[in-house]
């Protein structure tokens, strides 16, 4: 029955190793691992003969239903869960976004009641600061005690929407590291794109070009630098969200070899598409790649930060995924700036990390469930609970066929948009069965998901492995500053001159 499950004849992949072993899942829990198990009668087994059982996916960055810039993204978390484990994808972490009139408390209510009526699989809450008082202190804090949230975004772009000065940042990054939390941050300069979106519209740059030309790369790497720079100073541990550039990647990587606990997240996007696309002489095609920050007009950029992720400098994925058609990237017609910014990719990004990494030789299979699932668990707090195939652990798998293939396409994938930014990329690699809480959700192209079923994930329940990184070097600091300490006594030596 469809309450035991027995994988059988797969290879089965952790971030830490490979062993041929059949998979037992009972109660949407991982019982058994080993071959010649023994199982109760009337167990449903799946042969997976020459193909690999790994972790589902965890898509870090989604932003499902999310009302922005005059319009509303248009893959909610029905379809945007559905999309995710036709994908392999098991678990999708989303963002509480408040908007002006709402509080952070009102706005992770509102998100609850959004997701938890249609998500097909597991899901979790990052909340983004957009404003800076103490109230939002306040809620910060109920989040984390009470709410589950234990990740916080700040904005350094979307000036007069998000964006937040460098005091206030420091300010939520100070909290953040008060509570136990982690902070993650949108970099990019905000003020100056803001002026160069100006000098846009003076030379007469309305299309989507203007997108890219007024957001380049040294603004995205300046900001990172920043915000690591504040991390550093109030000693919280930091993850930069859509890492779209070299540059700012090298930022990432100075960091952490210099011991700060930094963490970079490129996006299927950044790792699969490029920024050539905003010349497109077609504007819908132009614009259906805006996306902020854009994407990076090199074919090297992807590339490249895939060798980060290979190398460990860069450590988990997302997607950034945010959706909007043709109708409403139209509302920018006229003015690049009013384009609603989303590209899509929670479908596609095992697929795209596969064929660009592991085909190509840059990742081994260990290392794709390293940067597709198991990092990000560790970061988020729900390792091992996600991110492994162990026993106790709960049962998202994805069954791989490494020689399974297919063409992108919007005409056959399952997100509600209708644009795909991977359009006619040839992929090796797909998954074959996706299995959600020890139930078979996808199968060789047919999705049987189920509304309403995933759970909302506590993700501050097992909260270590950040500030495990950090306290040690917090003991170090504080040793030296000891050592450092001048002992002085105001009565010795010298006689006060008080005339
Ligand atoms: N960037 C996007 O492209 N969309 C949503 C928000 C963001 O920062
Ligand atoms: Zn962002
Ligand atoms: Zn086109
Ligand atoms: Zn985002």
């Amino acid at each position: 029955s469809q309450h035991r499950l027995l994988i059988k004849g797969g290879r089965v992949v952790n971030d830490d190793g490979t062993q041929l072993a059949d998979v037992f899942i009972e109660e949407g829990i991982i019982k058994q691992i080993g071959l010649n198990l023994v199982v109760p009668g009337g167990t449903k087994t799946i042969d997976a003969t020459g193909k690999l059982v790994m972790p589902g996916g965890i898509d870090t960055h989604t932003h499902f239903e999310l009302p922005f810039m005059g319009t509303k993204s248009v893959d909610d978390f029905l379809t945007g869960t559905r999309a995710a484990i036709a994908g392999g994808t098991t678990t999708i972490l989303d963002f509480v976004i408040p908007s002006k009139e709402q509080s952070l408390l009102e706005a992770y209510a509102q998100w609850r009641e959004r997701a938890d009526a249609k998500v097909c699989c597991d899901y979790g809450l990052h909340a983004a600061v957009t404003t800076w008082n103490e109230q939002v202190a306040k809620d910060m804090e109920t989040l984390t005690k009470e709410k589950g949230i234990n990740s916080f975004k700040v904005f350094m772009a979307y000036k007069g929407v998000f964006m937040l000065q460098d005091d206030e940042i420091f300010q939520v990054f100070s909290k953040c590291r008060e509570l136990g939390a982690i902070a993650m941050v949108h970099a990019e300069n905000g003020s100056v794109i803001t002026e160069l979106e100006k000098e846009m519209s003076t030379l007469g740059i309305t299309g989507p070009e203007g997108h890219l030309l007024s957001r380049p790369e040294k603004l995205e790497a300046e900001a990172t630098n920043r915000a690591i720079t504040i991390a550093e100073q109030t000693r919280c541990p930091l993850y930069v969200v859509h890492v779209m550039s070299k540059t700012a990647a090298e930022k990432v990587t100075e960091a952490r070899l210099k011991g700060q606990v930094v963490f970079g997240e490129p996006i299927a996007a950044s790792l699969g598409a490029d920024g050539s696309h905003y010349f497109h002489k077609c504007w819908r095609h132009a614009a259906a790649h805006v996306m902020s920050p854009p994407l990076r007009d090199d074919a090297t950029t992807g590339p490249y930060l895939m060798d980060l992720l290979a190398n460990g400098s860069l450590s988990a994925t997302g997607t950034d995924h945010c959706t909007f058609n043709a109708n409403q990237k139209a509302l920018g017609k006229d003015d690049f700036r009013k384009i609603p910014n989303g590209v899509n990719g929670v479908e596609d990004r095992l697929a795209v990390i596969w064929t660009k990494g592991v085909e190509t030789g840059k990742l081994d299979v260990n290392q794709f469930v390293a940067v597709t699932s198991a990092n990000a668990a560790r970061i988020f707090n729900i390792y091992p609970k996600k991110g492994r195939i162990s026993v106790g652990s709960d049962g998202d798998c994805v069954i791989w066929d490494p020689e399974a293939k297919k063409t992108i396409s919007a005409a056959t994938h399952n997100q509600a948009c209708d644009f795909n930014i991977f359009e006619g990329l040839h992929c090796k690699g797909l998954p074959i069965v996706t299995i959600v809480a020890g139930k078979i959700a996808y199968e060789n192209g047919q999705l049987n998901a189920v509304q309403g079923s995933g759970k909302y994930l506590d993700t501050t329940c097992f909260a270590e492995y950040v500030y495990q990184k950090l306290n040690k070097r917090e003991q170090i600091r504080e040793q030296k500053i000891q050592e450092q300490k001048i002992e002085r006594d105001p009565y010795a030596g010298e006689v006060l001159d008080i005339s």
